[in-house]
This record gives structure tokens, C-alpha cells and sequence, in this order.
């Protein structure tokens, strides 16, 4: 097997023949319709992109490139990357020299440090990581070669050196944005040989004498590294490159997306609610306290973080993944334990209340499972990480592995400008 660039070189040219070969013969076949209630509701279940990278089931959960996660989910977040971009695993070789090109890739630019320390204290951490990766955007060898002129079939070669720019440094300004914002001393930089999740994982400085807090980082990075294309993050990142916009401008503004509380954020709120609730009662609350806390969440308006999903309808196999690795590691740990609680009662609770809902006349909760953002943080607060802010951060240098995969991909097969066509209100009326 090649490197990374030659599995590419290879398989680019058999992706645009098939695509042209798929467009050809069934180009005009309708593939999906639209309501109006989907106009309105987020475009939700409507089919007008293509992402190869994965596919969300609604009842499976995600599937790398034909890989269901839990099958894989022993391989490391760079042998994920590898297998988005291409569809296949990375033999030893092909893994070193991935390794080889993030330990030459990871240094980070001074003024990117200078910048991050003089933004106010206050700053959320994912604002911080946005602007530490946007400022590099000057470093785009996209942009270069554009501007000096490149052809088309190129252009996914400069965006995936920006793309593995971006990767090598990310998990440095993260960790870099811990230490900054919460104080925790000097910076540390990138480990040369030291796999990605491990090297990010010691960036942070989280005590780890068991190794446990690596093996965590390195299934959080895998776990949360793509889910397919529409998804708030990945769409705002497709949307962004599809004006050619490079790497830096399009992966900062997917984080823009990501930061939201009914996308990423919601580990942060999703723990959140787990300490209010063990702060009122003084602890593990008991299932009837639980319930009662639930049905106070809902009744007051909110949502109740870490549950329902826009496209799953089952528990999120990255719910189930992370629960077993508590299981395994944090079992006794309280917090943790009060999440698999949680587990037991609150899918319940959200059926009552979604046929409450239905009564009043309103659309049923669609799915009362936990997603992944039910369990991550618990996770990560058990092994010392407890600014749960910062948790979306740790999402965001997982994620942008889809993001940067998708770019690529797009580029390679030259996938359009993005520009559906809105309606206005006035219009569906006359639609009767
Ligand atoms: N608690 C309370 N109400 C919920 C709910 C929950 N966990 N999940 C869905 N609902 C409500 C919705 O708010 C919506 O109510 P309105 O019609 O009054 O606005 C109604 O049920 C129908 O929504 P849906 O079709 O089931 O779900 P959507 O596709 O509209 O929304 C999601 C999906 C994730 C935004 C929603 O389930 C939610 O807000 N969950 C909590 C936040 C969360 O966990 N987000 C992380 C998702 C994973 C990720 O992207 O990272």
C-alpha cells in the first residue's frame, strides 16, 4: 500500500469516472422531495448532498466507509483519518509516514500564541480555538497556488497539505488553549513518534499514570471524527469551501457551527445539567429525584441535553462505546455513575413528555435516546478534565478529521459552488 498522497493519487481519477458514470446514466432520477414543513424544520431528512466519508443509519448509528464504528472502534484516530479519506485502512508503512507528516507539520506559529494570550480572560475556549486556527490562514498553500493560477484537477492537493497543516497543529493550539485559559502553566508542544490522541492527550497535561487518559483520547478523537455531511459543522464547512475558500476559513467557520449548544456545546451543557442535578440532591439521586429533575428541565422550556438526535433513532453507538469504556475504567466514579442512571430514566421520561406534546398538538420527540454528548464529558471529568467548557474544543479536534476529509474529497471530485434555492413565505402560499 502507498502513502496517504499516492492512496489518493491512485483512487482520485476512479472516483471521478465513477461519479461521471453515476451522473451520466442516472442524473435525472429524483432522489428525494421537499414539504414545506422541511423548508421551514432545518431541511431535515431532505437528500441533496453526497458524502462519502460516512453515513448515519438511523438505526445503526455511524458507518465509516462501510465500517460500522464499533467494529473499529480499536483503530487509532490517524488510521480513521486514513480510512475517511480513502476508504481503506493504513497498513504499518502507510501509518508511519502519517505520523512522519503530522511530526513535521506541528509546529505552531509564534503569533498564534502572542494572539491567544491577549484575548480576555472570559474568552470561551472555542472562540479561542477558532481564532487560533483562522489566524493561520495566511499559511494556506491553497491559497498560494491559487493565486498563482492551478488547474482544477489539482486543487485537492494543496487542500489536503493545508488539511494536514491544520490536523498536525490543532491538537497543540487546543491543548495550548487549556493551559492558557485555565492557567495551567507554559504550553507544551508536540511530541515527535507519539501517536495523535497520546500526543494530545500529554499536551494537556492531564496526570496519567496508567495510560488510561491516552487510550480515553484516543477513542473520544475517533468516536467524534465525522457523521456524514449535513450535520451543522460538516455542512458549514462544505458550504464555506465550496466558494474555494481554503481550509483555514472553512474549518474555522464548521467550528463556528459546532460551537452551537444544540450541536457540540451540548456536552458542556450536558454536564452541566449532571452536576445541577447532583448538587440538588446532594449527590446520586434516586430514580424518582431524577425523574423529577427531568420533567422540571422540560416543563421549564429546555431541552434535555445529550438526548435526541436529528437523524438517529437509536442509542448513538458512540453513547454505547464511551459507556463501556467507563464501565471498564471509572466504574465507582460518581458522576459517571450518575449518567448511566440518567440512561435508565430519562429515555422514559422524554416518551411521556413527547406524548404530552402530542396531546397539546404539538410534533412528538423524535428520538428519546441518548446521543454521544450524554456520556463524553462524564468521561473526561472522571480523569481530572473538569472545565467543561473546554469539552467542545476536545470535540473540535476530532471532528475537523471529517471536515478536512470532506474538503478534500470535495475538491477532488470538483464538487459545485453550494446554493439551493430559498422560497419566501409569500410563495409556498400561492403553492395551495
Ligand atoms: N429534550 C427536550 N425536547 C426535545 C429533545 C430533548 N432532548 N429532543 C428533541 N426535543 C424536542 C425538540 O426541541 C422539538 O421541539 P419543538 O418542536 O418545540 O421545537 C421536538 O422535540 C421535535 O424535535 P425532533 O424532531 O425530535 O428533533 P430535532 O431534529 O428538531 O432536534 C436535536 C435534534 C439534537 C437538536 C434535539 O434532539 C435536541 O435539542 N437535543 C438536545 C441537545 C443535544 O443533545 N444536542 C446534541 C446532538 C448531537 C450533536 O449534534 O452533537
Amino acid at each position: 500500500m502507498g502513502t496517504l498522497q499516492e492512496t489518493l493519487r491512485a483512487k482520485i481519477p476512479q472516483w471521478r469516472e465513477e461519479i461521471a458514470e453515476v451522473k451520466a446514466t442516472m442524473g435525472d432520477k429524483v432522489i428525494s422531495e421537499v414539504t414545506v414543513n422541511q423548508a421551514y424544520g432545518g431541511m431535515r431528512g431532505v437528500k441533496c448532498m453526497v458524502c462519502d466519508t460516512s453515513v448515519v443509519d438511523p438505526d445503526k448509528g455511524l458507518i465509516i466507509r462501510g465500517h460500522p464504528l464499533l467494529e473499529i472502534k480499536d483503530l487509532r484516530p490517524e488510521e480513521i483519518f486514513f480510512l475517511l479519506l480513502t476508504g481503506e485502512r493504513p497498513d504499518a508503512d502507510a501509518k508511519a509516514a502519517l505520523q512522519h507528516e503530522f511530526d513535521r507539520r506541528s509546529q505552531v506559529p509564534d503569533y498564534v500564541w502572542d494572539l491567544l494570550k491577549a484575548m480576555p480572560r472570559d474568552s470561551h475556549p472555542m472562540c479561542m480555538l477558532d481564532t487560533g486556527i483562522l489566524v493561520m490562514e495566511r499559511e494556506s498553500v491553497f491559497r498560494q497556488w491559487y493565486d498563482k493560477g492551478m488547474r482544477k484537477e489539482d486543487y485537492w492537493i494543496p487542500m489536503l497539505g493545508d488539511a494536514l497543516n491544520i490536523l498536525a497543529r490543532m491538537p497543540v493550539i487546543a491543548a495550548g488553549v487549556y493551559r492558557i485559559r485555565y492557567e495551567k502553566g507554559s504550553v507544551k508542544t508536540w511530541t515527535h513518534g507519539l501517536d495523535w490522541g497520546a500526543n494530545f492527550a500529554n499536551m494537556l497535561g492531564i496526570p496519567d499514570p496508567t495510560e488510561a487518559y491516552a487510550k480515553l483520547m484516543r477513542i473520544y478523537l475517533s468516536f467524534h471524527a465525522d457523521h456524514e455531511g449535513g450535520n451543522v459543522s460538516a455542512n458549514t464547512c462544505h458550504t464555506v469551501g465550496s466558494s474555494l475558500s481554503d481550509a483555514y476559513y472553512s474549518v474555522s467557520a464548521g467550528l463556528n457551527g459546532l460551537a452551537g449548544p444544540l450541536h457540540g456545546l451540548a456536552n458542556q451543557e450536558c454536564l452541566k445539567w449532571v452536576l445541577e442535578l447532583m448538587a440538588r440532591f446532594g449527590g446520586s439521586p434516586t430514580q424518582e429525584q431524577l425523574r423529577e429533575f427531568a420533567f422540571e428541565t422540560l416543563r421549564s422550556g429546555q431541552v434535555i441535553p445529550g438526548y435526541g438526535h436529528a437523524v438517529l433513532r437509536v442509542v448513538d453507538p458512540r453513547f454505547a462505546g464511551f459507556l463501556e469504556f467507563g464501565r471498564k475504567y471509572i466504574a465507582d466514579d460518581p458522576v459517571f455513575k450518575t449518567v448511566s442512571d440518567i440512561f435508565d430514566v430519562v429515555p422514559k421520561v422524554l416518551e411521556e413528555y413527547s406524548d404530552e406534546r402530542v396531546k397539546a398538538g404539538k410534533s412528538p420527540i423524535a428520538n428519546t435516546w441518548p446521543n454521544v454528548d450524554a456520556v463524553s464529558g462524564s468521561l473526561q471529568y472522571a480523569f481530572g478534565l473538569t472545565e467543561f467548557p473546554f469539552y467542545t474544543v476536545l470535540f473540535s479536534v476530532s471532528r475537523a478529521m471529517g471536515m478536512l476529509s470532506q474538503l478534500v474529497l470535495n475538491r477532488a471530485i470538483g464538487t459545485a459552488l453550494t446554493r439551493p434555492k430559498s422560497v419566501s413565505t409569500a410563495w409556498i402560499k400561492k403553492q395551495k
